[in-house]
């Protein structure tokens, strides 16, 4: 069985430069022949380019996936079209217009419009930017650990809200479910799980080492693109792991064993599921995810069980902060609404004010 590992390209081996013509010729056929069948184009579009999907950013290259199990390198040039205007140029999951290679390197001519992305506010010296996680995704399977490390809702909540903003599903998944038993938060665990429930997303409660509620995961996530989202050690590479039967993901328990020719990877890649019933997206630890461009006002109503309480706020346009007579504060107060959950929002909230606040400030 091959195996793979996030920085080492052989998961995605670039298609090998043909010795001859002809064979070069059969290649390019059979690459398009695939290629129709999962990346069909659309009216307008032109013909003479391949349209693939980037798997993985590797330096200057991307893999790209042209049909099932056949990809190419390829890179993005100084003309390359973008269809999404001030963003990051290329993400693993974006749809791309390849030319025909003449050599074994293809060049990236169109990026394809997202549908919805994951991207977080980076900074880089006094700026910001934002910088896109993964691209055309349907799912954001938000991952904790149960003990190690300890089960936060604050960053649930904020992944939720990145969802919400991108109309992008929610799977929340416990993981480390063996250490759940021991922990003295059990049952506060198990609490924000079934009110995350009550609320309408999805939940699964799993562990990577035993291999419980795996099949249930398998299930959930079938056919679509989901990714895994939190914080570095919860056993996002290890559920790939554990999901797919075989080492695809280099895991923290993993990394003191040679690392020669190895680099930890600081771009998420994406990776097909076996029989291509979707695909994966491991992410690097994410520092200090924040939702790029959010609008402090707008957050409210990521938190749907504000919404019918709204009406019955005193002020009009309530933020639910502190205001006086607020429906929802009164909702903390007698226990509807849990106080996490508002401190979620309001630390949220905070954060938000202080980067507009930053950005109106560097203008
Ligand atoms: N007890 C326990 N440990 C786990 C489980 N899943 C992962 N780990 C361990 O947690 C550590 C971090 O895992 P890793 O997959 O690298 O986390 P990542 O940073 O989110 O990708 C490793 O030492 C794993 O062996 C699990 O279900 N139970
Ligand atoms: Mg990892
Ligand atoms: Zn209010």
């Amino acid at each position: 069985m091959q195996k793979y590992t996030d920085d080492d390209s052989s998961s995605t081996q670039p298609i090998r430069r043909s010795h001859s013509d002809r064979s070069r010729k059969k290649e390019i056929k059979h690459r398009e022949r695939h290629s129709e069948k999962k990346y069909t184009k659309t009216e307008g579009e032109r013909t003479d380019l391949l349209k693939g999907k980037a798997l993985q950013i590797d330096g200057a290259y991307v893999i790209v996936e042209t049909a099932p199990n056949i990809t190419t390198r390829a890179r993005t040039i100084k003309s390359t079209i973008s269809g999404n205007v001030n963003s990051t140029l290329i993400a693993v999951g974006d749809i791309v217009m390849l030319e025909q290679a003449e050599t074994d390197i293809s060049v990236i001519r169109e990026v394809l419009p997202r549908k919805n992305k994951l991207s977080r506010l980076a900074h880089k010296k006094r700026n910001t930017f934002e910088q896109v996680i993964a691209a055309n995704i349907d799912l954001i399977g938000i991952v904790s650990g149960a003990s190690e490390p300890p089960f936060r809702p604050g960053l649930v909540d904020k992944y939720i809200v990145a969802a919400l903003e991108e109309n992008i599903g929610v799977l929340i998944i416990l993981n480390k479910a063996d250490q759940l038993e021991t922990d003295d938060r059990k049952e506060f665990i198990l609490e924000a799980l079934t009110y995350y429930r009550s609320l309408g997303y999805l939940s699964a409660i799993v562990s990577a080492e035993t291999g419980e509620g795996i099949d249930e995961l398998r299930d959930i996530i079938k056919d679509k693109t989901i990714v895994f989202a939190g914080k570095s050690g919860v056993g996002k590479s290890s559920l790939l792991n554990t999901l797919f039967g075989q080492e695809i993901a280099r895991t923290q328990g993993l990394t003191k064993k040679s690392q020669r020719g190895m680099h930890t990877t600081t771009y998420a890649s994406i990776i097909a599921m076996p029989d291509h019933q979707g695909y994966v997206v491991d992410t690097p630890g994410i520092k200090e995810f924040f939702h790029f461009d959010l609008d402090p006002t707008q957050i409210k109503f990521h938190f749907i069980e504000f919404l019918p309480l709204q009406q019955q706020c005193q002020m009009t346009g309530c933020l639910h902060i502190h205001e006086a007579g607020c429906a929802v504060s009164e909702a903390v107060d007698d226990e509807i609404i849990p106080e996490w959950r508002y401190n979620s929002y309001v630390s949220l909230w905070e954060e938000a004010e202080r980067e507009r606040k930053s950005r109106i400030g560097g203008i």
